[in-house]
């Protein structure tokens, strides 16, 4: 693979030279360059149109640019869009009861991206610790798993198990131990430390390829994290939201986690928005001045977060993943196609595995997808994670499904 992938257009080739010459090289896009996005669509500059089945990695779960959410974006930001937390804004009170009502939760703590929310859980467990468990200072540890994935902060690479994700960033933050994922005698064994304060999990792994553990396994794992009193911190950025047919993937085991994470399609993709959400006695452990950003809570993000979240229950998105993406299971396994070695997920949470000797096959698959008018990209080499916006409706499954038969029979 090169370090950028050469496009026919030369338009489109304009703007990858122009990337490539001014922005890090911290990524290897396909060779697409879009400018315009509309609910399952895609545009790119020269005016062709695709499916998006990646969603921003499961960010535009409502779709592009929905018109609700991008109304909300407009009339507060001509109105008031940053006040910072020195101040109160009328927008923070009402986003703060409508999304704890929502969930179920006493309070939240409002953040932007989704690792500052995972930061932000794992210093409220530690915290919840020292205070409340009585672990001694500076002992707390984190239980997580193997094929993590949240985020790229230094803190949080110090528990990753991918080489691309933590080599060459040391040292590493201390005070994590991690266990196979789906394991729970592991995990057992593991929460018999007295100075477990947290054990941090996805519900589905969607970077290790949309790795869907044993059912039961999320409801016996928060009953040991229950019995050796430690906290259950669900990071649900990728996973919640309506993408895996549920509003939360820990529903579908009714599983309440303690510390709830969310972010991506908290604001439809329109800016970055994340939430931690916790009852009084995890969250009121942080008191003022010990944690915060200049973003957090912003009345602009408290707006478009509610109008995000209205659109999910108004538009029933969970019902719709469940029900299509059995549909859209369904119908790739229909294919028998020698080169998909495994269809797994969740909802429209899904990926293929690939069956080839080729190691680029799934690259090279991609690639052959977006000549056909489908944008996805691999995963962990020979995974291919399908995941479009929620409002994709059974006719335009059938034609991508359709577009993944007609590219795969290309793969030599
Ligand atoms: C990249 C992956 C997906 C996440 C979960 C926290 C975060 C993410 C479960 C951090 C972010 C993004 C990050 C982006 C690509 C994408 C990704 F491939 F990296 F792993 F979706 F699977 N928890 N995932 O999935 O949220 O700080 O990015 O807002 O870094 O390449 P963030």
């Amino acid at each position: 693979m090169s370090l950028v992938e050469a496009t026919s257009s030369s338009k489109a080739q304009q703007f990858i030279d122009q990337e490539l010459q001014y922005s890090a090289h911290n990524y290897h896009p396909l060779p697409v360059v879009l400018e315009r996005g509309q609910g399952v669509y895609l545009w790119d500059v020269d005016g062709k149109r695709y499916y998006d089945f990646l969603s921003g990695y499961s960010a535009v779960n409502q779709g592009h640019c929905h018109p609700r959410i991008v109304g909300a974006l407009v009339e507060q930001a001509q109105k008031l869009t940053l006040t910072s937390r020195a101040f109160h804004s009328d927008q923070l009170g009402e986003y703060a009861q409508y999304i704890t009502g929502y969930f179920g939760y006493d309070k939240v703590l409002p953040m932007n991206s989704g690792v500052e929310a995972v930061e932000t859980a794992l210093k409220l467990a530690r915290r919840w610790g020292y205070d409340k468990k009585g672990i001694a200072a500076n002992r707390a540890k984190i239980v997580t798993v193997t094929g993590n994935f949240h985020g790229r902060t230094l803190n949080v690479v110090s528990f990753s198990t991918d080489p691309s994700s933590r080599d060459g960033f040391g040292p590493f933050m201390p005070g994590y131990e991690v266990i196979p994922y789906n394991d729970l005698t592991a995990l057992k064994t593991a929460l018999e430390d007295p100075n477990i304060a947290g054990f941090l999990v996805e519900p589905i792994q969607g970077e290790a390829g949309v790795y869907v553990p044993d059912e039961g396994y999320l409801a016996k794992a928060y009953a040991l994290c229950q019995q050796a009193n430690v906290l259950f911190i669900g990071d649900e950025i990728q996973t919640g939201l309506a993408r895996t047919g549920k509003m939360l993937a820990c529903d579908h085991e009714g599983v309440r986690p303690d510390i709830l994470i969310l972010g991506k399609a908290l604001s439809g993709g329109t800016l970055p928005i994340s939430a931690v959400l916790a009852d009084d006695d995890v969250m009121l452990c942080i008191r003022p001045g010990e944690h915060g950003s200049t973003y957090g809570g912003n009345p602009l993000a408290c707006k478009v977060a509610i109008a995000s979240l209205e659109v999910i229950k108004e538009e029933k998105l969970a019902e719709r993943s469940a029900e299509l993406g059995e549909y859209f299971r369904d119908g790739l396994r229909a294919l028998n196609h020698p080169h998909i070695k495994e269809v797994r997920g969740k909802g429209l949470l899904n990926a293929i595995v690939i069956d080839h000797e080729n190691p680029e096959a799934a690259w090279e698959l991609c690639l052959v997808l977006k000549d056909h008018g489908l944008l996805a990209k691999p995963t962990h080499g020979d995974k291919i994670r399908f995941a479009p916006p929620l409002v994709v409706s059974r006719e335009q499954l059938d034609e991508c499904i359709g577009i993944i038969e007609a590219s795969l029979e290309t793969l030599k």
